[in-house]
């Protein structure tokens, strides 16, 4: 449980085992827990990401992924990606290490995408599902900013997938 007044916190490069050491939710995703979502299953095993969230009592949250360097066959890992509940709740991302891809989509077959990396941010607007996968050659850590409210709806992307994926072809990391 978190102590009732709330510490304030820097989230820096050099500073990410200082957050994920405080009040924290910890999920890890491993191959297992990602079935169905590559066209070729990873390593059961295998840490695909993982993700510490800072708890509150406040509107705002705060969360860092940290995503490992891999591929499931020729497809880059990522998240499993979601809408958020509330169709009113956009993020924003700010890259912290490495490089990273934003997938975006909507309802309405509308796709985007951005690359992130290490003192850039990225806004998710209301309504697009946001999946993250990591093109660099170390870990991909964000922190993502959100309302307290924002919620996860992982049952779109979980029934359809997403409209893109991230391959490596030639050696290089191609959205097809
Ligand atoms: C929450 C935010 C992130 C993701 C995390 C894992 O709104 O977008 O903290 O939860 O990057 O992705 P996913 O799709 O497995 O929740
Ligand atoms: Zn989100």
């Amino acid at each position: 449980m978190c102590p009732n007044i709330e510490r304030p916190v820097n989230v820096a490069p050099e500073s990410i085992s200082e957050f994920i050491s405080q009040c924290s939710t910890h999920t890890v995703r491993r191959g297992k827990d990602m079935a169905g979502f590559y066209i070729e299953e990873p390593d059961e095993d295998s840490v695909i990401y993982e993700v510490y969230e800072l708890e509150s009592s406040g509107h705002i949250k705060l969360a860092v992924t940290i995503m490992k360097q891999g591929k499931a066959g020729n497809e880059y890992f990522m998240t499993k990606g979601h809408y958020h509940e509330d169709e009113r709740a956009g993020e924003v991302y700010f890259g912290l290490k490495g490089k990273g891809l934003l997938l975006l989509q909507t309802k309405e077959g509308q796709t985007d995408e951005m690359e992130l990396t290490s003192g850039a941010a990225a806004s998710i607007p209301p309504g697009w599902a946001h999946r993250s996968v990591n093109i660099g050659e170390e870990d991909f850590v964000f922190l993502a900013v959100y309302p307290a409210t924002a919620g996860h709806d992982y049952g779109a992307i979980e029934k359809h997938g997403f409209l893109k994926r991230v391959v490596e072809m030639d050696g290089k990391p191609r959205v097809v």
